[in-house]
């Protein structure tokens, strides 16, 4: 796995991440402020330094079930009587748990939230002086032309003008970062699509917007402005200039880490197709299955580099190994008919 000759990459050589902000190494301790962590009171590299997948996702909910699921694909065991901690608990803004290689975080909605957690898990990689890290956003989206259901990779993102770039005001100037994400990777997760699943995983531009309602041309938030006829010939236009969908963080995500000289991708399931309606029909069961789409696609990419590398550990100590499925059921009958 390489970068594209094209793709920047701000790293020391032996791939630790490289910040492109002088003045941290010069402050005494660093202050992770939403993540209730610090350079200072934590011991970074002990505590991360092992990290190679970064995986974020919109809600807290979401990424416990996926550090669950993750744990499940990876055989990574708990040691017995411990269970998965919120290591950002007291930050009460993001959730974030770790799983042997893989960290989970939420990132809340919207530019903004990413955000702010970009910038501080760029500088915990720094700090704990991970090697190559990748990350994923894993997340939900409006298909563009694409039923409920689906699986979309981001080739790149997109602003609401089409534009493939990140702006923001900084000491009162607009300043423009390129929203490029990783090709190989990609392709990659691409080819790991299974033929056999019942939907489809497809590739295309992202388009991220402020917005949910009015941003994304819905016509039913609490303002509108514009007609049915004027929201279709938009997101006709978007179609033909090849966005697949409509999400609300890939800009920021994309051009931090691609700033950062950091690999990561956007996987996104649809949960309606814009062409056709606004509102979200599908009932909750359906659409928590259609979430665990994205999720296996990225389980799949994690597991086979960590096969690759010969660092899947499918044996070893669990937090509860059952040997007689027969016999562990009758020991907890026992106790808990003891009194
Ligand atoms: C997808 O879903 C959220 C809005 O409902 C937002 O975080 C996004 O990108
Ligand atoms: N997330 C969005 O940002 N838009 C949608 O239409 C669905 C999910």
């Amino acid at each position: 796995m390489s970068f594209d000759k094209d793709e920047l990459r701000d790293e020391y050589p032996d791939g630790t991440v490289r910040l492109r902000n002088p003045n941290i190494e010069l402050m005494d301790q660093d202050i992770l402020y939403h993540l209730a962590l610090g350079s200072g009171s934590h011991d970074l590299v002990e505590m991360f330094g092992d990290v190679k997948f970064v995986c974020l996702g919109g809600t807290p909910k979401r990424m416990e079930q996926f550090a669950y699921t993750i744990m499940a694909e990876i055989g990574h065991k708990l040691p017995c009587g411990t269970t998965l901690h919120d290591i950002s608990q007291f930050s009460y803004r993001y959730s974030m748990y770790k799983v042997g290689p893989v960290l989970c975080i939420s990132h809340g909605m919207g530019i903004p939230s990413v955000g702010i957690l970009l910038h501080e898990v760029i500088k915990l990689m720094y700090h704990a002086k991970v090697r190559d890290p990748v990350f994923f956003r894993i997340g939900t989206c409006g298909g563009i032309g694409f039923e409920g259901g689906n699986v979309i990779i981001s080739e790149e993102a997109v602003d609401g003008n089409l534009r493939n770039i990140y702006e923001l005001t900084v000491l009162g100037k607009n300043i423009q970062r390129p929203a490029k994400l990783d090709k190989r990777l990609v392709r990659e997760l691409k080819s790991l699509a299974d033929p056999e699943d019942p939907y489809d995983t497809v590739t295309g531009k992202t388009m991220c917007t402020y917005d949910f309602y009015e941003g994304q041309g819905r016509l039913d938030g609490a303002f509108c402005d514009f007609t049915e006829a004027d929201k279709m010939e938009y997101l006709e236009s978007i179609h033909k200039a090849g966005v697949v969908n409509i999400e609300m963080e890939s800009l920021a995500f994309a051009a931090l880490t691609h700033h950062a000289g950091i690999k990561a991708a956007v996987v996104c399931v649809t949960l309606l197709d814009r062409l056709k309606g606004d509102q979200m029909l599908a009932p909750k069961e359906v659409s928590d299955e259609w979430q665990q789409r994205p999720t296996k696609l990225v389980c799949r990419y994690i597991k086979r580099y960590l096969q690759m590398k010969g660092r899947l550990s499918l044996d070893g100590h669990g937090s509860i190994a059952v040997k007689s499925p027969r016999r562990f059921k009758l020991v907890q009958q026992e106790s808990e008919n003891y009194d």
